[in-house]
């Protein structure tokens, strides 16, 4: 297990990169250039920027989250080809600085969404909260929110460009079933797969976050037999996941340590953190900690550790802890992602001291 941190950039992020350093195990950063929308193109000088600004801290750069695809190319449109093109030459760019893995979305419109980013709980930490009678009919409503709680931080997949051509955006949408969605998501990867093999980087999707459509917008990867007809659709070593545990959660019919028994050799990222799901479906998410949420995190921790994960691995959102959340982006504070990696690492060094 390959452990690797999030982080936003300089003048971006909270956290610096000598914070970083101090966590235990951490051996390199996901990273992305966070001020590029969908469909533009990544410089050479930006990428090289980045990566050497990781090797000098001592981390590698080797997983990029996220390159974000083109509206035009999950509607279908005519003009999918040419951002297509654009997103082949950022896999070869990117490949040039050492990266192994891309992570990126299959999401119409929005990327994760919650009702709530600061979600006061019990303990006087907060947390990001869905509440299900929170998310309206009207999705500008949402995007206001959720731009207004990020402050100056960028969100990705909630862009303001983006955001503010909504009803453009939800008519182009107009059509696009679950079907549809998964074939031009095949055409997409059938088209980038060449690229992807002869430059060694491999595509991990990420699922969707939370697993079931909203607004009425298809969402296709979000259970297991979702996950299995995306794997069978284009069948390629270099087509894989972004296991993220924290997105597939809310629905308790997911059982997460059977999805990674099932399909540890496509999963090339690790997304691990806990959610409480209510009887009435909302949920917020809590800490690592097994006992703490609905998913059994030791489990999944067993379950790459049988399997000999070598893959990489972050810890996802954590609570904002210790009043960090007057000046740290929504889910990405130090202090709780920081006690996630320890905890994941205690399961995972348990686990090989007991292999003897
Ligand atoms: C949320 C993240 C997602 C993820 C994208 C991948 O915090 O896990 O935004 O980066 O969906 O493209």
């Amino acid at each position: 297990m390959n452990m690797i941190w999030r982080w936003y950039g300089e003048g971006n992020d909270s956290i610096s990169l000598s914070d970083i350093r101090q966590i235990p195990g951490v051996s390199g950063i996901c990273w992305s250039l966070h001020d590029k929308v969908a469909g533009e193109v990544w410089e050479m000088e930006r990428i090289e920027q980045v990566k050497d600004l990781c090797n000098e801290y001592g981390f590698h750069a080797e997983v990029v989250e996220s390159v974000n695809v083109h509206d035009d190319i999950k509607i279908g449109n005519a003009n999918r080809d040419h951002y297509i093109d654009i997103y082949i030459d950022t896999i070869r760019k990117l490949a040039r600085v050492g990266v192994k893995v891309i992570c990126y979305n299959f999401m119409p419109v929005f990327d994760w969404t919650r009702s709530d980013l600061y979600k006061r709980t019990a303990d006087g930490s907060n947390a990001l909260f869905y509440e299900k009678n929170a998310i309206s009919d009207d999705p500008k409503e949402m995007a206001n929110r959720i731009l207004e709680g990020a402050g100056t931080f960028t969100m990705p997949g909630w862009e303001p460009e983006r955001m503010a051509r909504l009803d453009e955006l939800f008519k182009a949408y107009e059509g696009v079933t679950e079907e549809k969605l998964f074939e031009n998501l095949k055409y997409f990867l059938e088209r980038i797969m060449p690229v992807c093999e002869e430059c060694d980087v491999k595509m991990a999707i990420h699922p969707d976050d939370p697993p079931w459509p909203i607004f009425g917008l298809p969402r296709i990867i979000r259970s297991k037999a979702h996950i299995e007809k995306f794997l069978k659709l284009v069948d390629n070593p270099y087509s894989g996941l972004t296991l993220c545990t924290g997105s597939l959660g809310p629905n308790l019919e997911n059982d997460i340590p059977d999805i990674i028994r099932t399909f540890h050799d496509r999963i090339y990222f690790a997304h691990i953190r806990n959610v409480k799901v209510y009887d009435n479906g909302d949920f917020i998410e809590t800490s690592h900690r097994a006992v703490d949420g609905n998913v059994d995190i030791v489990d999944v921790i067993k379950a790459y550790h049988e399997n000999g994960f070598s893959g990489y691995v972050r810890p996802d959102h954590g609570r904002h802890l210790w009043g960090e959340e007057a000046h740290c982006r929504p889910g990405y504070g130090l202090y709780d992602r920081a006690l996630g990696v320890m905890y994941m690492l205690g399961v995972w060094d348990t686990l090989e001291h007991n292999r003897g």
